[in-house]
């Protein structure tokens, strides 16, 4: 017998987590703690736990509080918005449905789950609370009646966050807003590139749906911008009985990067990613990831606009999504497509949470956030002038 107990194997994951859980500081708990005593007065004289206070302040208890995404501070001026490492956007627009609506709604779904998550991830060793500044600005003011002008306050408010230095990652929405949120990035390119890394099980690749820019048609108008080329566009778990022809014929004319859930498991994970990583990257500067909630089985996810069973499992989504952020040099996240008056027991949001809260830690682990400067392909200066505006 060895003086090991039997459960403290030293390779496995596990203990490697125990091991990490003891490197991390406490100072920004320490903080909100004495931040919450001040602000939130010290508690009753019957409470034995003095670091509670009156009114709730900071992340205690998950069920009270103001909603903000993880209870980041709510930044109400913008302008200050890039003292921060990262910036939620949410994106309340679902005039770009073609069948259920409900992602209007889709951002305070998953702000209003979020909150039943600590800042800290066991298996990655990161604690989000000691290691970046986020914040929460709250949403983009849409217009519900018409696309286009809900895709110029998008762009608008997608450059004014990303050209501050914050990272943004939004919270959608459907899918419709890929395109005006990659034309808010490009604005700030100048000649610089970016690749896009496409979760789904659609292509989002047509022209138009239903006479408009639907959320069908992201893709096709993105890579009309010379700043992100079809051929650094990777898509990833397209499949089943929901994919558009004339997407696809689209997808054939421009040579995008496709592939289906059996691909990424025969080929398994780590090829996929690799392949994920050569495509986008190559020639770009950065990486835009744009993760439609459905690209997991329609069973994990039913608060979505077209649920389609035959999807990637989370834990392979997860798995790949974290591979290619830990590897790509990453300027946003956009998840999009969670419904919650089509959602159950508020999975589907949580699930939306998950990719957020993962991508930030994978960022942390590959040293990207906390920015230490500004990355080089951010060019302060805006182009207006970058093309796929419509007619
Ligand atoms: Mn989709």
């Amino acid at each position: 017998m060895s003086d090991t107990p039997l459960f403290r194997n030293p390779d496995s994951e596990a203990n490697r987590a125990l091991e990490r859980e003891a490197q991390l500081p406490m100072t920004g708990w320490q903080q909100e703690v004495s931040q919450g005593l001040e602000y939130g007065l010290e508690a009753a004289a019957s409470i034995r736990d003095r670091t509670i206070p009156t009114f709730s302040r900071g992340e205690l208890p998950h069920y009270a509080g103001i909603n903000t995404f993880l209870k980041a501070p709510y930044v109400e001026d913008v302008r200050k918005v890039g003292e921060y490492d990262v910036a939620i956007v949410g994106v309340p627009h679902d005039s770009g449905t073609t069948y259920r609506p409900g992602t209007r709604f889709g951002p305070q779904g998953i702000r209003k789950i979020s909150a039943l998550y600590t800042p800290y991830n066991f298996e990655l060793g990161v604690d989000l609370r000691e290691q970046i500044t986020l914040c929460d600005v709250g949403d983009i003011f849409t217009i519900p009646a018409n696309n286009e002008k809900s895709f110029d306050q998008i762009s608008k408010g997608v450059a004014h966050v990303f050209s501050s230095g914050a990272l943004p990652i939004l919270l959608g929405g459907d899918h419709s807003i890929g395109f005006p949120t990659v034309r808010g990035i490009c604005r700030h390119l100048g000649d610089k590139k970016v690749g896009i890394i496409h979760f789904d099980r659609h292509v989002d690749t047509q022209e138009t749906d239903l006479d408009e820019r639907m959320h069908t048609c992201p893709w096709f108008h993105a890579t009309n911008m010379s700043n992100a080329p079809a051929k650094n566009l990777v898509q990833l778990g397209i499949g089943g009985w929901q994919v558009p022809r004339q997407g696809v014929k689209v997808c054939r004319d421009r040579a995008t990067n496709i592939l289906t859930v059996t691909d990424i498991t025969e080929m398994g994970l780590d090829a996929a990613v690799d392949y994920a990583l050569e495509r986008a990257l190559d020639g770009t500067d950065c990486v835009w990831i744009s993760f439609d909630i459905d690209c997991i089985d329609a069973g994990f996810v039913p608060g979505t606009g077209w649920p389609e069973p035959g999807g990637l499992l989370p834990r392979e989504a997860l798995y790949l999504l974290g591979k290619i952020v830990e590897k790509a040099p990453v300027c946003g996240l956009e998840v999009v497509e969670v419904s919650p008056p089509y959602d159950v027991s508020d999975m589907t949001a949580l699930m939306a949470t998950r990719v957020i809260c993962d991508t930030m830690a994978r960022l942390v682990l590959s040293g990207q956030l906390p920015r230490a400067e500004r990355p080089a392909y951010i060019q302060t200066e805006a182009n207006m002038d970058v093309g796929s505006d419509w007619e």
